[in-house]
């Protein structure tokens, strides 16, 4: 009995100072285990008088219940420690200031063109995107450029071979949208164009245009000067004037240039205007019948008219930069400003 009070207090005391899983587990092979000291009293049971045998058994089985019990509290108090240390050490400073999330915004140009398409989604047009690679076809035949107009010499145009090029107008969507022959066409051609020229605060060998047309009957050049000055309005302020000044285009005849009186100074003559009064916005004009036949709409049923605008001149203007190129050099300094 005193080796088994011996050998239990020896364990409980090991227990007690433990201070590692690990060591809790060395306790219970060294006393529980098959090696174990209370095992070792178990099997010397034979040298026990048989009617004691019975009060040593229990007395062993007490004596591994408290070890057992001491060794599970042991362990569940040391996880609890392990656990608050660790959620101690990861505790979150909820007062650092967050990362910064920069989250980028739409490119001038493309503002300027949701506001263009807005205004004619809005009078019912539909929005078309054609091919930036396109046949010489549909880029200057079609729209009634010979073949010895200037605008298809190579020094303007970018040739990819005889018959195919990198579009200098997205005119050609238009041509595709007629050669469907449903008619009536209520369209906008918004995109990319191309043409061989020198960078500079006004040009650039890549550029973007947006270009209208629209064909019904009775079509006539009041309906061009109407929607037109409609959209002279709402893109730069309800007090806006236009001028249609004549000029020439192939493919439409008759051919205009519009002006808008100067947002800036309302007509009166700027630094903005160049004293002016007026600023050119786009070309415009009645689809030429010749164009119209080549597509297989007859010009005696039918009658239209187009424009077309440089978007980035449109960005320039309503956001007053002075060179082109800040557009397209992507630095976020200047970007952020829109
Ligand atoms: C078809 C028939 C007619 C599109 C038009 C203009 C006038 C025009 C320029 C503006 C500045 C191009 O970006 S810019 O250099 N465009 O002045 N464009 S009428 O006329 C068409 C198009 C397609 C079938």
């Amino acid at each position: 009995m005193e080796k088994l009070d011996q050998i239990k207090e020896e364990a409980l005391q090991q227990i007690k100072q433990a201070g590692a899983l690990e060591k809790l587990n060395d306790v219970r092979v060294n006393f529980l285990g098959k090696k174990g000291e209370l095992t070792a009293v178990l099997k010397s049971m034979k040298d026990v008088a048989p009617e004691d045998r019975p009060k040593v058994g229990q007395m062993v089985n007490q004596a591994r219940e408290e070890i057992e019990n001491a060794l599970e509290n042991a362990k569940k108090s040391m996880e609890r420690e392990i656990r608050e240390a660790k959620l101690k050490a990861e505790v979150i400073d909820v007062t650092l200031p967050s990362k910064k999330n920069n989250v980028g915004h739409r490119h001038p140009n493309f503002i300027a063109l949701e506001e263009i398409e807005r205004i004619f989604v809005g009078m019912g047009y539909e929005v078309v995107e054609g091919p930036e690679i396109e046949y010489d076809y549909y880029n200057f035949e079609a729209l009634n450029i010979p073949a010895d107009h200037p605008a298809k010499d190579e020094q303007d145009t970018f040739y990819i071979n005889k018959d195919i090029l990198l579009r200098t107008q997205t005119s050609s969507c238009q041509v595709h949208e007629m050669e469907k022959g449903k008619m009536p066409i209520r369209m906008l051609a918004p995109g990319r164009v191309f043409r061989s020229d020198e960078v500079d605060a006004t040009h650039s060998p890549s550029f973007h245009q947006v270009e209208g047309m629209v064909i019904d009957k009775d079509i006539t050049f009041s309906d061009l000067k109407g929607t037109l000055a409609e959209f002279a309005k709402e893109m730069f302020g309800e007090d806006t004037k236009v001028k249609f000044r004549p000029h020439h285009f192939p493919f439409t005849e008759p051919s205009a240039e519009m002006d808008v009186s100067c947002f800036k100074c309302g007509g009166k003559g700027c630094r903005f205007c160049k004293g002016e009064g007026w600023i050119e916005i786009l070309g415009c004009g009645m689809v030429h019948p010749k164009v119209l036949k080549m597509s297989g709409i007859d010009p005696e049923k039918y009658t239209g008219f187009a424009f077309g605008v440089g978007l980035e001149r449109i960005a320039l203007l309503k956001y007053e930069i002075d060179d082109m190129r800040l557009l397209y050099e992507n630095d976020t300094r200047f970007l952020k400003q829109f």
